[in-house]
């Protein structure tokens, strides 16, 4: 039997299970890890500039492609803590990603070492695994476990910490026997499937809610194979967007808070039944969830069982893999189309077409300073269907939502659940790397932006070209909104006296300086119709230096995105089920 070192052994389970990527910070108490890397030469590795980045560019790294793993590396003490982030953040979305950290000796856990931090306890709640691993011999199972759990069920992280003396003793493992631990993934009954269809097929305006599973299941091809079938919108959640592209006749639109159309709104209230599948029914989707539920009955599909009645009691609840379900809702559909058993939907699909063609938001402005609606409609003339975005959280999120375009699956790489700011970069990088033929998009507010920007130093390093749009309006944007509520404008601003853009003033950081000190290329526009050209020379800059591009758009200060009627949809709701005093003009009547 071959005998090898534990921090051995456990690469050995990396590579046989498949990883190629690593993303990292070294130190004391990973040493040995890092000495098996380097010696089985089969992982390339990514040195990042914050662990917390690390976390994140694993994630970006698992989302951009369906099987991946990402890993991220950290010694003991605070590069786990640093790592609870990612951890929360994948965790929150359903990500798998693997985090590996070094610990103090084993015998030296409790005697508060040096950089002794009690991760397993700390990552418990955010993982679906998280261990310190005491006992040497356990090591490459612990680590296969990882890998089961991380594919089973509902995907999410787990956490495996190594003691530095564990990582250095011998055991005896054969790599070359080594095989993966079989995955569970629970697939609906056909029974379970017919009794949802004659839910659907019963009811007059269906549609179907498609969640970020479906896009986790690789299942969007069959969820629009499906919709098409049996004639029903689809309104896919912010974790889901991509799984029917915006230009289909049955894409209906995303609805909920914030992130959402007010024509899906509508159309979402003028349903009178929903089949969600992969989703969770997030509060950003829903709303107030009495005015969500009235009026119409719910199927709800997802993987994993304490899911069905979380939120709310489904009028049917299936436990099922967003892909095996949705293979057996075509098959049943199909054989119901034969039979004559599907009811003629396109009345109620056209008027869902209708309302997404008169509920449009506005999106051009020539003012100067710019809007940021105007930016989105540039981005649109920019990039095409294959362009993968990547977001996090903030007003930019937001109107991204409302008013770009996404055409595929996994090419809207956001994070839906957390918002951590600083996600943005990192993730970009972590999709760069995973899928290096892409056009990656990043877009960030300022404040997201300077949250991590040191990682971009990273993709100078590694040469991971992504384009970066940042909308600095050199305020806490979103949150100066929020703070509306409380009549304040208090800690939101970011402005101080340092650059001067032409006639808005001082915008403080200067972004453009600070990419390029980093090696990156920038660019800088202040003026509406400099937009479209400074995107496509940064798409020329990305092919040249195969360095990150930043085009940073100066925005005026505040925004003025309406967040009442214009985005808080709770009140759109409101006016949408029957408020004629403040009813838009163009909604058709609701049945
Ligand atoms: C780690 C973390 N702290 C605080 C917040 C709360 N928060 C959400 S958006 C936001 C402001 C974002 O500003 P910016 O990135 O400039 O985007 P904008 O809203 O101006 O577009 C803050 C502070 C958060 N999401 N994450």
């Amino acid at each position: 039997m071959p005998r090898m070192t534990a921090a051995r052994a456990a690469v050995e389970v990396l590579r046989a299970e498949g990883v190629t990527d690593a993303f990292g910070v070294p130190g004391a108490a990973i040493n040995p890890f890092y000495a098996a890397l380097r010696d089985s030469g089969a992982i390339e590795h990514v040195l990042t500039r914050h662990v917390e980045g690390a976390s994140h560019m694993a994630e970006g790294y698992s989302r951009a492609k369906a099987g991946n793993i990402g890993v991220c590396i950290g010694t003991s003490g605070p590069a786990g803590t640093d790592m609870v982030t990612g951890l929360y953040s994948a965790s929150a979305d359903s990500v798998p990603i693997l985090c590996i950290t070094g610990q103090a000796p084993v015998a030296r856990l409790h005697k508060e070492d040096f950089q002794a931090v009690d991760i397993e306890s700390i990552a418990g709640p955010v993982t679906k695994l998280a261990m310190t691993v005491r006992e040497a011999a356990q090591v490459p199972g612990a680590v296969s476990k990882a890998f089961q759990l991380m594919r089973s069920g509902r995907p999410g992280p787990v956490l495996i910490d190594l003691p530095v003396d564990v990582q250095q003793t011998e055991i005896e493992f054969d790599p070359d026997t080594y095989a993966p631990l079989p995955v569970h993934r629970p697939a609906a009954s056909r029974a379970q499937i017919e009794k949802a269809m004659a839910m659907l097929a019963a009811a007059q305006r269906p549609l179907i809610v498609s969640g970020g599973g479906v896009v986790q299941a690789e299942a969007s091809a069959l969820l629009v194979e499906f919709a098409e079938l049996v004639g029903a919108p689809v309104v896919p959640t912010l974790m889901g967007w991509g799984s029917i592209p915006d230009d289909h006749p049955l894409m209906a639109g995303m609805a909920g808070l914030q992130t959402a159309h007010r024509y899906a709104n509508a159309s979402l209230l003028a349903s009178d039944f929903v089949l969600g599948i992969g989703n969770r029914w997030a509060n950003r989707h829903t709303g107030g969830l009495e005015k969500y539920r009235q009026g119409r009955s719910f199927v709800h599909v997802d993987i994993e069982p304490t899911q069905i009645g979380r939120i709310f009691a489904p009028d049917y609840g299936i436990v099922s893999d967003a892909h095996a379900a949705l293979t057996r809702f075509v098959e049943v559909a199909r054989v119901w189309r034969d039979a004559g058993r599907l009811p003629d939907r396109t009345a109620w699909a056209d008027s869902c077409r209708a309302r997404k063609q008169t509920m449009q938001r506005r999106t051009h402005f020539d003012t100067v300073p710019i809007k940021p609606q105007r930016v989105y409609e540039e981005m649109n003339r920019a990039f095409g269907a294959e362009t993968r975005y990547v977001s996090t959280i903030g007003l930019s999120q937001i109107a991204a939502a409302q008013f770009l375009h996404v055409y595929r699956p996994r090419h809207w790489i956001n994070a839906g659940q957390a918002g951590p700011l600083g996600w943005t970069v990192p993730a970009a990088l972590g999709v760069c790397r995973a899928a290096p033929e892409a056009t990656v998009v990043a877009l960030s507010g300022d404040y997201d932006f300077q949250f991590m920007l040191e990682e971009l130093a990273v993709g100078a390093q590694f040469n991971l070209p992504y384009l970066h749009v940042v909308v600095n309006n050199s305020y806490l944007g979103l949150i100066r909104q929020a703070q509306r509520g409380f009549d304040m404008d208090y800690c939101v601003q970011l402005s101080y006296e340092n650059i001067n853009s032409p006639g808005i003033g001082s915008y403080g950081v200067d972004h453009v300086k600070v990419a390029e000190g980093l090696g990156c290329k920038a660019i800088r526009v202040s003026e509406p119709a400099d937009l479209l050209p400074a995107l496509e020379e940064a798409k020329k800059l990305m092919a040249t230096h195969q360095v990150p591009v930043l085009v940073e758009v100066i925005l005026e200060p505040v925004t003025n995105i309406a967040m009442g009627t214009e985005l808080d949809n709770t009140v759109e709701f409101e006016e949408l089920a029957g408020n004629p005093k403040h009813a838009p003009t163009a909604i058709l009547p609701l049945a």
